[in-house]
């Protein structure tokens, strides 16, 4: 924990007791106060063994006000270990991690480690499913990391209203020989719907934001609408993206800019690809390299497109709180002195290894909008009652995810990993890596592939958090 940075500053913004430093989310009031641009980089969980290949770390959720840079505190927000997003989970591939978890709230819950390959008893599905950690309650999750690159953790239970509400944090896992660029930013993507006069979290949702997803009227980045980053001429920087929005699909780019994707959901990608915008669905990551070639004293602002999740009739049934223009993200400030960068040096890559489908099918998932339900369901059923899927372990198998309805989906599985060979006909996506969340567009069938090999018995849904919320949800068995 960081002192205050001055006596006046410590009544201003309340700090005692919460983490202050540039990363933390949730009360930089010396950023308001000072408008000196944060540091580039993230504050990582102090890690409390001293072997090197442990990463121990304590971490609480509780209810806890924060500012998303209205200067109204959300009192209605939640927060792990006090900050929005919560502290970096920071490890190497091959770590045990160990996260000694206490509940706070006064309701129960369980995390999920988003994109890692846990066991089903580190998963917090069994624990939502039958076993939550109750209010004041304790429990230790561990596991070992086999996946490098960026991940995320969130609640899993109400997922709409606790992650809504803050409870989301990054997850970074250092390949082996990873060399560190100049910046290493995590920028975790959020929207929160506040009412318009009291600026608090809005109430719960109405039926029509259920089936379309509650989209959010100010956008965050690492908590907060306001973030300004400082950055010098010449360095390279790798952000690692990840949305953590209930519904929301971010369109993004940067002014001035273009990206290097160098990494998808799970780790490096052989072939890194430019792109001057990039989309991502709620739940996925993706890691880019930004060299910064603006000018000297200059800003640029990351913006934001609108993205409609129906595409043929988004404007009339899904109107966006944040209109139909771009809208800043965060800005990027850069100094007056340029550094001579680190450039950038791309891990060895962790890919798969199909590129088509094979013979092999081990399900056909359809998705339809059922509007006299109000609802939206996978394979005819809402969770609990959609049918087990059964598939066996180490055998190269094709899945197909066949949306039949007229809004996008996110559909993320738990537990495993995939490789997509095929969107609508069009085939294997560019820089395709490993992924563990895909969008699924509007009457499109997109084709998985993977030898599945951790067993189990592990969820799917989709991550419109409305959605699976509302039993948009699965269960699939990985048999030995
Ligand atoms: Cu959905």
């Amino acid at each position: 924990m960081r002192p205050c940075s001055s006596l006046l500053l410590c009544v201003l913004v309340a700090c005692e007791g919460v983490d202050t430093g540039p990363d933390a989310g949730t009360d930089s009031g010396d950023t308001a106060a000072t408008d000196v641009p944060d540091a580039c980089g993230y504050t990582a969980m102090p890690d409390l063994d001293a072997a090197a290949d442990v990463v121990e770390v304590d971490l609480v959720a509780s209810a806890t006000a924060w500012d998303p840079g209205t200067d109204v505190p959300l009192t209605g927000g939640m927060a792990f270990n006090g900050s929005v997003p919560g502290p970096v989970l920071e490890a190497s591939l091959g770590d045990t991690v160990k996260v000694h978890f206490t509940n706070d709230l006064d309701f129960g819950t369980s995390l999920h480690w988003h994109g890692l390959r846990v066991t089903p008893e580190m998963d917090g599905i069994m624990q939502m499913m039958g076993d939550p950690i109750e209010p004041g309650e304790s429990f230790d999750y561990e596991f070992e990391l086999v996946d490098s690159g960026f991940y995320w953790f969130h609640t899993h239970m109400d997922t709409a209203t606790t992650i809504e509400a803050g409870l989301y944090a990054p997850i970074v896992v250092h390949a082996p020989g990873e060399v560190r660029p100049d910046c290493d930013q995590t920028l975790v993507l959020d929207d929160v719907l506040l009412d318009e006069d009291t600026q608090q979290i809005a109430p719960p949702d109405t039926d029509m934001m259920q089936l379309m997803g509650r989209l959010g009227n100010l956008l965050l980045a690492n908590g907060r609408a306001d973030r300004r980053y400082g950055w010098a001429p010449g360095q390279t920087t790798l952000l690692r993206l990840v949305n953590a929005s209930n519904a929301r699909y971010w369109d993004l780019y940067l002014e001035g800019h273009s990206f290097t994707v160098v990494g998808t959901d799970g780790g490096f990608l052989a072939e890194p690809y430019a792109v001057d915008h990039l989309v991502m669905a709620p739940g996925e990551r993706y890691m880019v390299v930004v060299e910064a070639t603006g000018e000297a004293g200059g800003e640029y602002r990351l913006m934001n497109r609108r993205f409609q999740l129906h595409e043929e009739h988004g404007d009339m049934i899904e109107p966006d709180p944040m209109g139909n223009g771009d809208n800043p993200v965060a800005t990027f400030v850069y100094a007056d002195t340029a550094v001579a960068g680190s450039g950038w040096v791309q891990p060895a890559p962790d890919v798969p290894s199909w590129g088509a489908a094979v013979d092999n099918v081990g399900h056909h998932w359809l998705l339809e909008e059922d509007m006299e339900g109000g609802t939206v369901t996978i394979d005819g059923q809402r969770f609990p009652d959609v049918p087990m899927v059964d598939v066996m372990m180490d055998v190269d198998t094709t899945f197909e995810v066949e949306n039949a309805s007229e809004m996008h989906h996110p559909f993320h599985i738990h537990g495993n990993r995939f490789q997509v060979v095929d969107v609508g006909g069009e085939g294997v996506p560019e820089g395709q890596g490993w992924k563990d969340t895909f969008d699924i567009p509007p009457r499109t069938t997109v084709t998985l592939v993977s030898a599945l090999d951790n067993p189990g018995e592990w969820m799917y849904h989709c991550h419109i958090l409305e959605h699976a919320d509302d039993g948009m949800a699965g269960l699939m068995t990985v048999m030995e």
